[in-house]
């Protein structure tokens, strides 16, 4: 029976990795490995977020236990976690990351073909309340792993070779796309496996959610106050959109790609590059967006196409249903 056949046949992450990369003759194994390292960093952190309170894994970087022994915050902690097992893979070359400042070049002794930009750990100002966090990682190729440089992740998002987040939520989840499409695997804590539980995710043609930092509305440009005003008072008769703002940016693009809808980092005249990050934030967020059927726009161009010229650059980010993102576009053409 097909229902026994779901129970007993799992398709764990490593498998649908595998699958995948079958389809690619060239392929070593390379990119499968680096992807179980990459999720083993996923279930370390899920396990540390679980229990923050009660390992006191809380308190500030700096801070001295009982033990006498640093305390590191669950940030730091988490950024150590990915460094270590990406290196480890000896499938990476270059790293960038949140929590430092500089890229990190692999030791030529362990370096592979790829270079990983990714946010251990975001929306950490949330974890004291027990609000949903997550990590954010996207995967490029690099070209000469003998000549690597900034360069090899200064590329625009369209380069991507992967990109895609771990919820730790009620439920930890990773979703994640290889350039076909946009998978979603839950962590089966028993087994300690990700299965996949939402194949090829599409996200609504058009939603009913927007969601923004309202607290930010005196600043915002025309196009922006223009378009939020349309979602709360709709001039063509429809109903008004409903607003969710979690304010952790996993929470709120995972369920803008499940429910539908928009979400927005726009500029504003205090940080008139918004506040998200490119490398690891708006890329990663976008290649999602635009697998799933939806748009990614940064208020000039598809936020994919942009090319960054610093590692921790930031841009303004509307993305999330076509129909939504279309609407916005149309009045920042407008304004043009
Ligand atoms: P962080 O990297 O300091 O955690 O900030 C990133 C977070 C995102 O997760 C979220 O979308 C955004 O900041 C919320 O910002 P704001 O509090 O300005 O609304
Ligand atoms: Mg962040």
């Amino acid at each position: 029976h097909s229902a026994d056949a779901q129970r007993t046949d799992l398709m764990t992450i490593t498998r649908h990795v595998l699958n995948e990369q079958s389809k690619h003759p060239e392929a070593r194994g390379d990119f499968t490995i680096l992807m179980s390292n990459l999720v083993l960093g996923c279930k370390f952190v899920c396990s540390a977020v679980n229990k923050a309170g009660l390992a006191k894994l809380i308190g500030l970087a700096g801070d001295t236990n009982v033990q006498g022994e640093e305390q590191k915050k669950l940030d730091v902690l988490s950024n150590e976690v990915f460094v270590k097992a990406l290196t480890s893979s000896g499938r990476t070359c270059i790293l960038v990351s949140e929590e430092d400042e500089e890229a990190t070049f692999v030791d030529p002794s362990l370096r592979g073909r790829y270079c990983v930009v990714f946010d251990p750990l975001d929306g950490s100002s949330n974890i004291d309340c027990g609000v949903s966090i997550g990590t954010i990682f996207g995967i490029y190729m690099v070209r000469d792993k003998n000549e690597a440089s900034l360069y090899d992740v200064l590329q625009p998002g369209n380069q991507m070779l992967a990109a895609g987040y771990c919820l730790y939520g009620s439920s930890c989840m990773l979703v994640l796309s290889t350039g076909s499409g946009v998978n979603g695997f839950t962590l089966d804590p028993s087994l300690g496996e990700f299965i996949l539980t939402h194949p090829d995710i599409k996200i609504p043609k058009k939603g009913k959610i927007y969601s923004v930092n309202e607290g930010n509305a005196q600043n915002w440009d025309e196009p922006t106050s223009k378009y939020v005003e349309n979602c709360k008072y709709p001039k063509d008769g429809s109903s008004p959109k409903s607003l969710r703002y979690v304010g952790s940016m996993v929470a709120d693009v995972h369920r803008t790609l499940l429910y539908g809808g928009i979400f927005l980092y726009p500029a504003d005249n205090k940080s008139p590059d918004g506040k998200l990050r490119v490398l690891y934030e708006v890329f990663p967020m976008s290649f999602l967006m635009e697998q799933a059927g939806g748009q990614a726009f940064t208020g000039k161009q598809r936020a994919l196409d942009l090319v960054p010229t610093k590692i921790h650059q930031r841009s303004p980010i509307f993305l999330g249903s076509y129909d939504d993102v279309e609407e916005i576009k149309a009045l920042y053409v407008k304004e043009a």
